[in-house]
């Protein structure tokens, strides 16, 4: 019998941590506390050996990465630009991936200005100023399509930038489609789609292997994998 050692999950409040209870749910989890009315960051489930963290979204990597917590939930897109810096490899950063939970699905764009000529300015081999919080799959997907950019970093908020000048195109989290509208933006290329990821920490796998693989499981079947 492995004795019991306590697992702990780093959730990003909103709609990762509404998405995740369902499959907290489906392994046996609940959480006993609500991160919106609590200010507490460590919050307690029905098991006394699961504890459940709440951090930035963009932190989540970085706690798994380090151990802070053993496993985490993070969207494709945070993934993907911690993972860049560490050569652009998850295993290299220290995170197993073993599972697409299919949640918090999204798709990340180029969107423009609807007076600007996207298709014009990139026939004609023009520089582009882009601003997005998603430097380096931005900076791969102008590379691959050969079209020189000068990327901006922003922090949030990204549908301002062509708005007033700051930039020519923005590289962003699509879902409906209502926030371009409303800023009188329109998509132009479709980069990939996103969902969100079960993200473990390496060294945590071999220490917990029953516990953690017990939760990998009951998240792959809730998902339908
Ligand atoms: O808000 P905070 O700065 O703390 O962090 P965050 O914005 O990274 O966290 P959060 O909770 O907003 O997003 C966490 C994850 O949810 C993202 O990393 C994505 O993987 C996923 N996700 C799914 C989304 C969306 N859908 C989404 N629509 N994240 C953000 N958006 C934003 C998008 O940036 C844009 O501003 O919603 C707006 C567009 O939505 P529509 O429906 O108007 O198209
Ligand atoms: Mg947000």
């Amino acid at each position: 019998m492995e004795a019991k050692q306590m697992i702990t999950l780093a959730l990003s409040k909103g709609r990762i941590f509404e998405e995740t209870l369902p499959l907290l749910r489906a392994a046996g989890i609940e959480v006993l506390e609500d991160p919106e009315k609590s200010r507490k960051l460590i919050l307690t489930t029905n098991q006394p050996d699961v504890r459940v963290l709440v951090v930035r979204a963009t932190d989540v990597p970085t706690y798994v990465q380090y151990g802070g917590a053993d496993l985490g939930i993070t969207g494709k897109d945070t993934l993907i630009e911690h993972a860049a810096d560490w050569g652009g490899s998850t295993s290299a950063a220290g995170l197993y991936q073993p599972l697409d939970l299919n949640i918090a699905k999204c798709r990340i764009s180029v969107a423009v200005r609807a007076d600007f000529d996207y298709a014009s300015a990139v026939k004609q081999g023009s520089r582009l100023k882009v601003a997005t919080k998603y430097v380096a799959i931005a900076r791969e997907f102008f590379a691959t399509k050969g079209v020189h950019v000068d990327l901006i970093k922003l922090y949030g908020s990204m549908e301002l930038a062509p708005l007033v000048g700051l930039s020519d195109a923005i590289v962003d989290l699509v879902s409906t489609g209502n926030t371009l509208k409303a800023n009188h933006l329109v998509e132009v290329e479709h980069i990939m789609d996103i969902s969100s990821q079960l993200v473990v920490n390496q060294a945590a796998l071999k220490l917990k292997q029953a516990s953690i693989r017990r939760i990998i499981d009951a998240f792959a079947s809730a998902v339908g994998k």
